[in-house]
């Protein structure tokens, strides 16, 4: 059911972040052309993207960064898997420049529409993922070796973040298992721990936000993992990922809040115990393990029950795993967690 917006959001994690998110689409473009984007505030930052970088930010949505090899470009566009070709009822397909200038990812600082500029300095090739821990094969891989690999499909999926934005974006990428069949995880393996790059020199998050347990760190369940609905990200939009939005590897975990789905990722791990987390070490009572979307389930701070699609700028009433329950309702019924 949409809503028709009324009011603005006043949403905790707003403290910081410019009225921007209630411009519309020209607005942001011509706000970050005006340089609302104070080469002073880059300064006290070292070694990532440069003041004329950040005072002429380049076209916000790029079909393949530059150093997108032919072999991997010629995998694009990507078959549509049946099951995901169309977008959910109810819904548009968010236009590809709103998703791609408000992003969250920490490592970039903590203004989602700046995140797209600040995670230009982060190079994505080469780069390795160690698959490693309970499992026969352990290896590692380049990303660019998962298309040969696993091959390559479309999925539409809906987004939700715990902060209550959303959007629907086509991914491309391979079922998550897939990895998981390759690895080959013991009988002893009951999660897999997933961890994101450490490079504070490309990453002024991670320079700035001292107070973040760096690298960022998330967690499934092997059931969970191993899912249907669990993606791995390559692409978005026809082409390979760009930085704001986790290359060259991500995952894309449309039943969870959007914190679970990690972005660029480093290494696969098989545990036998529940691993960590980022957001759960950080803050248990508002971030648990397994954090599937739950309207009825509020957050400490705030109600769960709708959300704002940043495309449409309506308010939709948010859905039980997210509109996914068909996929993912087994999972969750008594005794199979
Ligand atoms: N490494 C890393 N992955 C991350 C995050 C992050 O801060 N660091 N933020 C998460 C959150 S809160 C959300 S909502 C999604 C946002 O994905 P998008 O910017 O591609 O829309 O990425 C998730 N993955
Ligand atoms: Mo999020």
């Amino acid at each position: 059911m949409l809503i028709k917006k009324k009011r603005g959001w006043e949403l905790p994690e707003s403290r910081v972040i410019s009225e921007s998110r209630y411009f519309n689409r020209r607005q942001i473009v011509k706000a970050l052309g005006l340089g609302t984007i104070g080469a002073g505030t880059a300064s006290i930052w070292t070694g990532c993207v440069d003041d004329e970088t950040i005072k002429n930010p380049i076209e916000i949505a790029p079909p393949f960064d530059e150093d997108v090899p032919a072999e991997i470009r010629a995998y694009y566009p990507a078959d549509p898997n049946p099951d995901f070709a169309e977008v959910p009822p109810g819904r548009e397909m968010t236009p590809e420049d709103i998703a791609a200038t408000y992003n969250n990812f920490y490592e970039f600082g903590i203004d989602k529409t700046k995140v797209h500029i600040y995670a230009r300095s982060l190079v994505t090739r080469p780069w390795e993922v160690e698959i490693t821990g309970l499992c026969r094969n352990p290896r590692t891989m380049d990303p660019d070796d998962f298309y040969a690999e696993f091959g390559i499909e479309e999925r539409i999926y809906r987004h939700r973040c715990v902060e209550r934005w959303s959007m629907v974006v086509p991914w491309v990428g391979f079922p998550l298992y897939k990895l998981v069949e390759l690895a080959d995880p013991t009988s002893d393996a009951r999660f897999v721990q997933f961890t994101s790059f450490y490079e504070p020199s490309q990453a002024v998050g991670q320079q700035t936000l001292t107070q973040y347990n760096w690298p960022y760190y998330e967690a499934l369940t092997l059931a969970e993992a191993t899912n249907e609905l669990a993606f791995a990200g390559l692409g978005i939009f026809d082409h390979t990922l760009p930085q704001q939005h986790g290359a060259p590897f991500r995952l894309v975990l449309p039943w969870k809040y959007g914190y679970k789905s990690i972005k660029s990722i480093v290494k696969i791990e098989f545990m036998a115990e529940m691993p960590h987390t980022f957001w759960n070490d950080r803050n248990p009572e508002e971030y648990g393990f397994t954090s599937n979307i739950d309207p009825n389930m509020p957050h400490p701070r705030w109600s769960q029950m709708v959300e704002r699609d940043i495309g449409t700028d309506e308010e939709i009433d948010t859905l039980l795993y997210n509109g996914y329950e068909e996929w993912v309702g087994d999972l969750y019924k008594r005794g199979r967690v």
